[in-house]
């Protein structure tokens, strides 16, 4: 795909279980935002009803607008399209990329999400912008979650990438660096951030750890 403006190094992914619906997914992204997350995917896995997606996704849009921090939705293609956010992120059991990319247009980003060394042998590099890669660890998060790949293996998967790739799963503070200096090109978190009793402090940590193994520190 065409190099597009894309900074995975702090990937929020929402959830409005954990934050709190949708006033509780914009606040979360307002601070997350000011404190150092560079994209926001908004993602929901139970009640949450179509109606739910297309004000969260707007009123998500509207937090972002003056940013340069891009707003993906996960899965729901037509959500995107009408609210006119940066992109989709998709997983294995969603429409196939060139299908995502037909309906998205050339210049919206498209995320997709591999599990292990098959799917990744499998990607449609010509319509991808960017990897998901995970579960990195253990998360109570996702309730279908693959087993945990682990560091090793991600590294593996790195090494295989042919577009920027950002990991995810149970990544936390103490693990952060570990899967930055894996080959990855940001860390994707949903508790790590979402929930949070210091939601400031937490994602400013993240922030700087992420910072610091990009220098090589
Ligand atoms: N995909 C793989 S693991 C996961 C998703 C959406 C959940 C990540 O959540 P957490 O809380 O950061 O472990
Ligand atoms: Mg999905």
């Amino acid at each position: 795909m065409r190099q597009k403006k894309l900074d995975l190094s702090l990937y929020l992914v929402l959830d409005p279980d954990l934050c709190g619906g949708i006033d509780g997914m914009v606040n979360t992204t307002r601070i997350a935002v000011a404190n150092g997350v560079t994209a926001v995917q908004l993602r929901a896995e139970h009640e949450f009803t179509r109606r739910d997606w297309y004000l969260a996704a707007l009123a998500l849009k509207q937090v972002l607008k003056d940013t340069t921090v891009p707003l993906l939705i996960n899965d729901q293609v037509d959500i995107a399209l009408a609210v006119e956010a940066d992109g989709v992120h998709v997983g294995q059991k969603d429409l196939p990329v060139d299908v995502v990319r037909k309906l998205i247009g050339a210049d919206k980003l498209l995320g997709l999400s591999i599990s292990n060394l098959q799917q990744i042998n499998q990607v449609n590099w010509q319509k991808v912008d960017y990897l998901g890669i995970g579960p990195v660890f253990p998360t109570m998060t996702k309730q279908d979650a693959a087993p945990p790949l682990g560091i090793t293996t991600l590294a593996e998967l790195n090494q295989c990438k042919q577009c920027p790739a950002v990991a995810i799963g149970g990544i936390n503070l103490q693990n952060a660096a570990e899967v930055m200096q894996s080959g990855s090109d940001g860390i994707a978190v949903i508790s790590a951030i979402c929930g949070q009793p210091n939601i400031p402090y937490a994602t400013r940590q993240l922030y700087h750890v992420i910072e610091q193994a990009k220098q090589g520190i």
